[in-house]
């Protein structure tokens, strides 16, 4: 029996959070061009349905990931628009099955589209990310990379390329920041785009963080669905938007007292 991918129960949902939340990157104007990209790991609601969907042949994935054998994934297509993937989700989308034991993916056929689509170039990433999840039994199913202007614009600062020092300001600005993030983000020094040392660096900080931000690049975060992932990053942006705010106006952010901190983090339980 055939299965249209769209009729799988629970995809139309899927399809729908994406939609969403790829509008907001670009109304956000964290995705310029083609910057970003998104990956759903569909495997709990998709998988029994595998065995009717039509795929091409496999492509070997460079690193084996055995954890992801026999996983599906959404991952945007290389070079799409976050704003193109909000007006047409399904043609700027890809539909990964991870095969031989995790050492190759074959892609899901959409022939009613027509269109042929390759998965985002930082693929390899998203699937380590994926592997790790997957391997640490993490909740998180979603992975979202996107370019946010005052977190980046941070990164150009020397003083808050460093861990404690951008939490404790980002924390300081507002107290949804420090219960919202209360492990707070990883911080990324500067690595090439799409290379394995940033991948690499990437999944360090996952390990401890759902945020990691890349030093003058953007932000990636994890989430159990899209909303959750893209939640984190505009909380921490809204910090860094509000500190840039203060600046502008030629003022120095006071930013909440360690006593009031101290003080929401009992309140909150926050460890
Ligand atoms: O997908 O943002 O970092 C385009 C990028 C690469
Ligand atoms: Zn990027």
């Amino acid at each position: 029996m055939k299965t249209y991918f769209n009729n799988i129960a629970g995809i139309p949902e899927i399809i729908e959070e994406i939609k969403k939340v790829t509008g907001f990157l670009w109304e956000k104007g964290w995705a310029e061009r083609n910057a970003g990209n998104l990956s759903y790991n569909i495997t709990d609601i998709a998988q029994e349905y595998i065995e009717f969907l039509d795929f091409e042949t496999p492509v070997k994935s460079g690193k084996p990931f055995p954890n992801l054998d026999n996983n599906l994934l959404l991952v945007t297509g290389t070079g799409t628009r976050m704003r193109d993937v909000f007006k047409n989700p399904y043609n700027n989308i890809c539909i990964l099955h991870i095969v031989e034991n995790g050492t190759a993916y074959r892609q899901f056929q959409k022939p009613e589209s027509g269109i042929k689509i390759l998965p985002t170039s930082e693929l390899s990433s998203h699937l380590a990310i994926h592997e790790m999840l997957v391997a640490n039994n993490r909740e998180e199913k979603v992975i979202i990379h996107t370019h946010p202007n005052n977190l980046i614009a941070l990164t150009h600062i020397r003083e808050f390329c460093d861990e404690d020092r951008i939490n404790n300001m980002l924390w300081s600005i507002q107290p949804e920041t420090r219960v919202f993030i209360h492990e707070g983000i990883g911080f990324v020094h500067y690595l090439q785009t799409g290379s394995d040392d940033l991948a690499d660096a990437t999944i360090g900080k996952l390990k401890k963080h759902r945020v990691a931000l890349w030093e003058k690049h953007g932000c990636l975060a994890i989430g159990k669905n899209p909303a959750e992932a893209f939640d984190l990053i505009d909380i921490a942006e809204k910090s860094a938007d509000i500190f840039f705010i203060c600046k502008s106006a030629g003022y120095k952010a006071e930013g909440i007292s360690k006593k009031n901190l101290d003080e929401l983090q009992q309140a909150f339980n926050i460890e």
